[in-house]
């Protein structure tokens, strides 16, 4: 491998660079680094980056006191390959976990928290894991297993599982303060705060079931897409149409509705409920049930319904994730935290909010290749100017080399990523990469997305998808067609562009060392 194919000047000696940052940074005392991930959260329902949905007033916050990622991309789009890139700081065919469904997470491998314990960080996980192997790296970590629930959640341990009470956001918050209430204070910190919100099945604490049932949404204008010239979009099984179910996913729990995946709710999230929780459920859901059954939707106004419905149930789940990053926010506030600490707010990957007709990730397109990216600033780096937007290609193999290069400690030579400090102080470096690799792997698989790979620059975006009974490509211009309609490959006017993208997949696929096909 290559690293410094397209990125030479960043290659300029590690330490070297280091130091500088260090120093630049301004500060006394060393950097602290909270990692506040969530799930599945689009960036079409963060204000800062979208306006049309809803108000995120404390993401907004991140936003304006530090910097936001305009192009954040991942490598993977699915939870455990994502996590475990962010850990390691390379590809998934380099860190061995590729797909949700395959052999746990090699826990024996470097990663960054390890190399922050070894620099004196103290380092805590709290949340959802994911990667099916005991987290190693961390001297304190509360996990939930697999995707973990909504309602009255269960938490592994190193001393076993028990059951808490409440509303997941708000506990892995409330974990998350307690933990800095009672750290080590004579070491710095990095905590990693990994919500379950707002994956599916999108269930909303009990104070929100009321928000956003006056609002009616637009629909995106790619709902109806035909998915022409796309053989792999029009093979998916995401649609809000035809494989979003009426019960589990959109709650219409009733004797005359009889679903596939209605088991997974009734005897999963609501058999979890108490009577209390249930009975505040009820009585908001009873009635939308009613009239949802008045009503005798079919065909296209059932799909518009399915819509609005996911809508709001996801955006509910956005507010209480909104709500609780004030909280902590409070808190660090209070304490004197801000001073020192960098606070990051990302997704694990983006989600369709019903662009192509879609719910769910995976694809190399926009919606899901991109993940919202925001950093607050330390205070303490007073030359930084804040409320910047950053515009280069950054990924998520970017993150742990930022954290270890904050935290003073060198970046070993394998970490495929790249630092982000440079361009979080407003730096803009001569030779940023100008193109970003992408591979999923996860097929056959749920919602059925046959594997591929490809490279995207400012541009254009190259796509392969292969498999035993697949083997096509996909061409697009974003700059013309940014809702990626148009598939361009066969087309003899793009037939330099996609000579000159057929040799850039090439040389980061050279570069990243992914021979895996
Ligand atoms: C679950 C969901 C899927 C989702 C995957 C992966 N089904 O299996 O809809 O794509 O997780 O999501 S569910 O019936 O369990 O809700 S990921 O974010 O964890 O990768
Ligand atoms: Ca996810």
């Amino acid at each position: 491998m290559n690293k410094s194919l397209l990125l030479v000047p960043m290659g300029l000696s590690a330490l070297g660079t280091q130091a500088k940052d260090r120093q630049a940074a301004d500060c006394d005392k060393p950097l602290n680094i909270i990692y506040i991930m969530t799930d599945d959260h689009s960036f079409q329902t963060i204000s800062c980056y979208d306006g049309r949905y809803n108000d995120t007033p404390n993401l907004d916050r991140l936003a304006r006191e530090g910097v936001r990622f305009g192009n954040s991309f991942v490598t993977n789009s699915i939870s455990g390959p994502s996590r475990a890139v962010l850990v390691t700081g390379k590809h998934s065919h380099k860190n061995g976990f590729m797909r949700n469904d395959g052999q746990p997470f090699d826990g024996s491998q470097q990663t960054f928290p390890k190399l922050l314990q070894k620099g004196g960080y103290q380092t805590a996980i709290i949340g959802k894991w994911h990667l099916m192997s005991t987290p190693t790296g961390f001297d304190h970590w509360e996990i939930l297993p697999g995707q973990g629930s909504y309602y009255n959640p269960d938490f592994i341990t190193p001393e076993g599982t028990h059951r808490e009470h409440g509303y997941v956001t708000n506990i892995i918050t409330d974990k998350g303060i307690d933990y800095l209430e009672h750290r080590d204070k004579s070491k710095p910190f990095c905590l990693l705060l990994h919500h379950k919100a707002v994956h599916r099945i999108w269930m909303s604490d009990t104070c929100d079931l009321t928000q956003f049932e006056d609002k009616t949404f637009p629909l995106p204008e790619t709902f109806r897409d035909d998915y022409a010239g796309r053989p792999a979009a029009a093979d998916q099984k995401m649609s809000i149409d035809k494989d979003m179910d009426l019960a589990y996913d959109l709650k219409m729990i009733d004797s005359t509705i009889d679903t596939p995946l209605k088991g997974g709710i009734v005897h999963g999230e609501l058999a979890r409920m108490t009577p209390q929780q249930r009975a505040q459920w009820d009585s908001v859901y009873q009635p939308l049930i009613d009239r949802f059954l008045s009503l005798g939707l079919s065909g296209e106004k059932l799909a518009e319904w399915k819509y609005q419905r996911y809508m709001r149930d996801y955006l509910k789940s956005v507010k209480s994730l909104d709500d609780n990053i004030g909280r902590l926010m409070e808190y660090l506030e209070k304490e004197g935290l801000l001073e020192n600490t960098l606070i990051v707010y990302a997704s694990d990957q983006g989600f369709y909010m019903g662009e192509h007709g879609w719910f769910d990730k995976r694809f190399m397109y926009e919606e899901s290749l991109r993940t919202p990216l925001l950093m607050r600033l330390p205070d303490c780096w007073k030359e930084a100017e804040r409320g910047r937007v950053v515009d280069q290609m950054v990924q998520n193999i970017d993150y742990a080399p930022t954290f270890l290069t904050l935290a003073g400690v060198p970046v070993p030579e394998d970490i495929q990523g790249v630092s982000l400090v440079p361009l979080l102080k407003g730096e803009k470096p001569k030779h940023w990469r100008d193109a970003i690799y992408y591979h999923y792997y996860e097929f056959p698989g749920e919602h059925h997305v046959r594997k591929h790979y490809g490279v995207r620059t400012d541009r254009y975006k190259l796509i392969h998808f292969y498999g035993n009974d697949i083997d096509s490509w996909e061409l697009y211009d974003l700059k013309t067609d940014p809702t990626e309609l148009h598939n361009r490959y066969d087309d003899p006017k793009l037939a330099k562009v996609r000579a000159k993208m057929h040799e850039k997949l090439e040389q980061v696929r050279e570069q990243y060392d992914d021979r895996t096909e």
